[in-house]
């Protein structure tokens, strides 16, 4: 097998198989037992990341040259109410990856673990202006701010210390605010692309809910994601870091606006107090340089298309176009 996506069941792992199937690959895909892959071409396989057996057996069987570690419990919201679950998935599921790996003789796979932008959180008072809205490189120093942020910096730490101490092929990323069609609608992209369909559709007053929308996120295509994932896959250095973005935060505002100017419906914008988080990092922006000149990525979808393209799927599904 040339590459195996582990968590492929969820948001991100259908793109990530059909990028990789642009390529003659051997790809296989893990999903727990109720899920199953939207699209793309791959073997499928069960897998539950806490049963270390289970990996083992599955790696031995099919030597994957790349792996892709997605399995994580990856709601923050749900992180909060059960934060014992997310360590055990997301740390201890990883330890179950990485030592499985090393228990096979002569095996010696690419790893590629997904962290996430949360693990930066909020920079403590005190910086200076310009220090406090810079781009976060992969060099600043890490205050996550929820259960799922922490799990995801430990990730990082154990995918470091595993590449130095055994010489693995490990290469962390943080990605920051993917979007695309098929997310879920906790997710504020989706969740505005929703409510303007319903809107448009008759489903609901022309009354759109939102949170905070002075908030600034670096969105970037699901597509342009796994495409990085995939090149650090072959070109990224073992035990480094890259984040994934687009480098460019733009205000959940102008999202909103981009969606409202793509509806011909004059919609009321209505904030909603429990749309609000307290504690939200009010700018999140990726400094995506060693990422650019170590694979000569660059983003290719522009995301008012993005948008567009999310808009109109939640359209037909209501049978609009
Ligand atoms: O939580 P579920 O039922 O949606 O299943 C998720 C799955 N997963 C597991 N897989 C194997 N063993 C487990 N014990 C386990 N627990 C959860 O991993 C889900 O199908 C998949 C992760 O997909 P999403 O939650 O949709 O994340 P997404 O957006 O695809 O992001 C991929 C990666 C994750 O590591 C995020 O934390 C990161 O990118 O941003």
């Amino acid at each position: 097998m040339d590459a195996l996506v582990i968590g492929a069941g969820g948001f991100v792992g259908s793109y990530l198989i059909q990028e990789l199937n642009r390529k003659p690959l051997h790809v296989g895909a893990t999903v727990l037992p109720r899920e199953h892959i939207r699209s793309g071409n791959c073997d499928v396989f069960t897998l539950d990341i806490m049963q270390e057996s289970e990996i083992r057996n599955l790696l031995q069987t099919h030597r994957p040259k790349q792996i892709y570690h997605l399995a994580a419990q990856s709601s923050v919201a749900a992180s909060w109410k059960n934060p014992e679950l997310t360590i055990d998935v997301n740390i201890k599921g990883t330890l179950h990856l990485l030592e499985a790996v090393r228990s096979i003789e002569e095996y010696y796979p690419r790893i590629l673990l997904v962290g996430s932008g949360e693990e930066y959180g909020y920079r403590k008072s005190g910086y200076p202006k310009s220090v406090y809205f810079r781009p976060v490189s992969e060099e600043t120093p890490l205050h996550p701010g929820n259960p799922y942020a922490m799990t995801k910096a430990c990730q990082n730490m154990i995918g470091s210390l595993y590449a130095k101490a055994y010489g693995m092929g490990i290469v962390m990323v943080r990605a920051f605010n993917h979007i695309g069609v098929g997310q879920s609608p906790t997710f504020v992209a989706a969740d505005f692309a929703l409510q303007i369909a319903e809107i448009e559709a008759g489903f609901r007053a022309p009354v759109i809910q939102v949170g905070n929308l002075s908030a600034k996120r670096d969105f970037s295509d699901v597509r342009d994601i796994v495409r990085a994932y995939t090149l650090l896959m072959e070109k990224g250095y073992a035990g480094e870091t890259y984040n994934v973005g687009s480098g460019h935060a733009v205000a959940i505002q102008e999202l909103l606006d981009m969606l409202l100017e793509m509806s011909s419906e004059s919609i009321v914008i209505e904030k909603n107090p429990a749309r609000m988080r307290p504690s939200d990092v009010p700018v999140m922006e990726a400094d995506i340089s060693r990422l650019c000149q170590d694979t000569g990525w660059k983003p290719e979808y522009p995301l008012e298309e993005t948008l567009r393209t999310m808009l109109n799927h939640n359209r037909k599904n209501f049978g609009l176009l």
